[in-house]
């Protein structure tokens, strides 16, 4: 069970009743009038958040990353009669022909006039006028800090570095140290303010996530967790990270008083102090960060009496990042970078570095004597993009910096072993997490596919979308190994708003199904798949931008259900209906992730008989990484990557046999 799975209301409602077309037709007439009726002002004044506030940006300095964070426009809400137009376009593709029948009367009783589905919209509109985002402090609730599941796999993404050059502890020490230097580099922009501002389309986003990466930690809670960031330019702001080697925990400082960087000959004498201090494995106290949010609060809430506790658990929120010196361990050379997947998601298992690891730390590195090197982020703070940047700065960095480890320096102040006074009860929790996360391991299945045949440079010589075409290829290979269309998300940016997150782009369309029918039937002529295929593009292109331009529909869907809660309302039946159930059970979950660097991001399923897919597009060739669960018998990531790999090829092959004609 994963994050978008807890919006699911697992009660299907079905009644089967069928309108006339013409009177359906009508009601959209109707439903578009009151769309335009209802558009709400896209631009508003905004003011700084109590988000920015709490991190000591209440005087804003006017750096070039901050140029722009003032004319971001407010996230709109969608008119309601337009989402639920499109909700019905959406689901429509993964419905019988009885339950969509069923389901266009639900959703026309929900928009009736003056009734729920008008009053909620109108409760939204309300809230939306009292905060910079109305979205945000919710979706952190709902998809992050009340989501109870371990972090592990289910929520917090893997990122799989280019390997290094390492072949002795002193490499590895060394690496560690430009890396962390390099960290620092990046740091320094983001505390000047100083970072360029991203860009999507030509527009500038959101830069707010930039203060949520770096000295930030999720705190876990008996029943919701919470996140806490620890702003610079105070006299208290954290100078420290954490390294991690054989499951014990460093305290190292990684600036002087003033805030100025360590050099490199003193980080690595501090990083060499921690490994000979550390030679024997400690018990695996980061185990407790892979267990169920409810029980690792619990422990948490207890082990924090103790003053011991506190202090080293304050250290760890307190820290700039958490530092993972792994041991090594097997591995197939073939397979390199889905061990380093494996590493990366959740520390290769408890006899290799799971607890070597801090998972509610929100940045962990983590370098291998091996040359396997990468990160896993804890999600709640910020999206794949800003962590992106980060990694491939300090990548760039790193490699550029000369080797100056001549002078090895002792002056550097020494490294803190974080002490733990444990009870039974924790230990047995431990024991309990070595299990589980044992058990999580054997269940994940991953499979890492590097496409090498072409990359995004092929789509856009054909003049098509690199991602809706990568898309269109998931799509196609889902058909082709289940003979239907399943729900699927695709990650869209929001932050074009004032701290906007994302939405959803509902890849299986109408237009998408009908290329893949057309696909799989023998006898479609070449020229007829290639211009379904251009039309499935279109359609998703034009989602895409509907998504990130605020007017998807699974956020303002979210909204008006929070909203009913909120109010004390039942929720509407329109959430309780198989198409919602169903077109929310994501089988397919996917995320694009561009970096300058060849790397390989993954994250787990989000459903029990999903795939979860993430791609880094590269010009001539895609990186993907394809995760299922192996309890489940229906799914099969290495059969979906090959599948994958094939429809990629055909559909080349269809696009270049197709006469040019066959363009829309
Ligand atoms: N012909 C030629 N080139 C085209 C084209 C066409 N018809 N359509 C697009 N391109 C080009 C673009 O100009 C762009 O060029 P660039 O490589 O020089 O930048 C490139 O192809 C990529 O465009 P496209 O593939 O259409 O995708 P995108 O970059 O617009 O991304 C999303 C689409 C949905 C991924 C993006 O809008 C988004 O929301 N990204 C954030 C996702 C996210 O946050 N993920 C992590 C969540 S934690
Ligand atoms: C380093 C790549 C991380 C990608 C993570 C990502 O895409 O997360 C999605 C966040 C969101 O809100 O869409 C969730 N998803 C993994 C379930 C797609």
């Amino acid at each position: 069970m994963s994050m978008y799975f807890c919006f699911v209301f697992v009660q299907p409602w079905a009644v089967t009743i069928s309108p006339q077309r013409s009177q359906e037709a009508k009601k959209f007439y109707h439903i578009k009038y009151l769309a335009r009726m209802m558009q709400m002002p896209k631009v508003v004044k905004m003011g700084l958040s109590k988000t920015a506030a709490s991190l000591g940006r209440v005087k804003p300095q006017h750096g070039r990353m901050f140029l722009h964070q003032k004319s971001l426009a407010r996230l709109p809400i969608p008119p309601l009669q337009q989402t639920l137009y499109r909700y019905l376009l959406s689901v429509e593709p993964l419905l019988s022909k009885e339950d969509f029948e069923t389901t266009k009367k639900v959703v026309e009783d929900f928009g009736k006039p003056n009734g729920v589905g008008q009053r909620l919209q109108m409760a939204l509109v309300k809230r939306a006028k009292k905060l910079d985002n109305w979205l945000s402090q919710w979706w952190l609730s709902v998809a992050y800090l009340e989501f109870r599941s371990p972090v592990v796999v289910n929520v917090s993404p893997g990122i799989v570095c280019p390997r290094e050059n390492i072949n002795s502890e002193s490499d590895q020490l060394k690496f560690a140290s430009k890396f962390i230097s390099g960290v620092l580099d990046f740091k320094h922009l983001i505390d000047t303010n100083s970072l360029p501002v991203d860009q999507m389309g030509g527009q500038p986003l959101c830069m707010d996530q930039y203060y949520k990466v770096l000295a930030a930690c999720r705190i876990p809670g008996p029943r919701k967790d919470d996140l806490v960031f620890y702003p610079p330019n105070k006299p208290d702001a954290p100078k420290h990270i954490i390294v991690a080697h054989k499951n014990h925990f460093y305290t190292v400082d990684v600036m002087d008083k003033e805030g100025v960087p360590l050099t490199l000959s003193q980080l690595y004498s501090q990083l060499k102090f921690v490994l000979e201090a550390s030679t024997q494995p400690e018990i695996p106290v980061g185990l407790l960060t892979t267990a169920h949010r409810n029980t690792w609060g619990k422990v948490y809430k207890r082990l924090n009496k103790d003053p011991t506790n506190a202090k080293s658990f304050d250290n760890i929120k307190r820290a700039i990042f958490l530092l993972c010196l792994d041991s090594s361990s097997s591995q197939t050379e073939q397979n390199f970078s889905a061990h380093v997947a494996r590493q990366a998601l959740y520390g290769g298992g408890s006899g290799s570095n799971s607890g070597n690891r801090w998972y509610d730390k929100t940045i962990q590195f983590f370098v291998s004597p091996n040359g396997g090197t990468g990160l896993t982020y804890e999600h709640s703070g910020a999206e794949g993009p800003p962590i992106i940047s980060l990694v491939d700065h300090t990548l760039a960095y790193a490699h550029s910096i000369a080797d100056d480890f001549n002078a090895m320096t002792v002056d550097a102040p020494a490294p803190k072993k974080l002490n733990f006074n444990l009870d039974l009860d924790a230990l047995d929790t431990i024991e309990e997490a070595k299990q589980e996360i044992d058990s999580l391991a054997g269940d994940l299945q991953l499979t890492i596919l590097p496409f090498k045949h072409y990359g995004k440079d092929f789509p856009k010589s054909q003049k098509l979308s690199p991602d809706a075409f990568i898309q269109i290829a998931i799509q196609l290979t889902y058909y082709k190994i289940y003979g239907r269309s399943a729900a699927t998300y695709e990650s869209a940016s929001l932050r074009k708003y004032q701290y906007g997150r994302t939405d959803t782009i509902r890849s299986a369309s109408i237009a998408s199904n009908a290329f893949c029918k057309a696909m799989e039937e023998s006898g479609t002529k070449p020229s007829e798949k290639a211009m379904l295929f251009r039309k499935a593009i279109l359609s998703h292109k034009e989602y895409t931008n509907l998504a990130i331009n605020g007017d998807g529909i699974d956020r303002h869907l979210l909204g008006l259900k929070l909203i009913a809660i909120e109010q004390g309302e039942n929720v509407p039946d329109l959430f309780m209906d198989t198409a919602y159930t169903q077109s929310s059970h994501f089988n397919v979950s996917t995320s694009q992730v561009p970096a300058k660097h060849d790397l390989v991001m993954c994250f787990g399923p989000v459903v029990p008989d999903g795939y979860g897919i993430c791609y880094n597009p590269r010009q001539n060739h895609l990186n993907f990484a394809v995760s299922a669960f192996n309890t489940s018998p229906e799914t099969d990531s290495d059969v979906f990557a090959k599948r994958l790999s094939e429809s990629l090829l055909e559909i080349r092959d269809v696009l270049e046999s197709a006469p040019p004609t066959a363009k829309l």
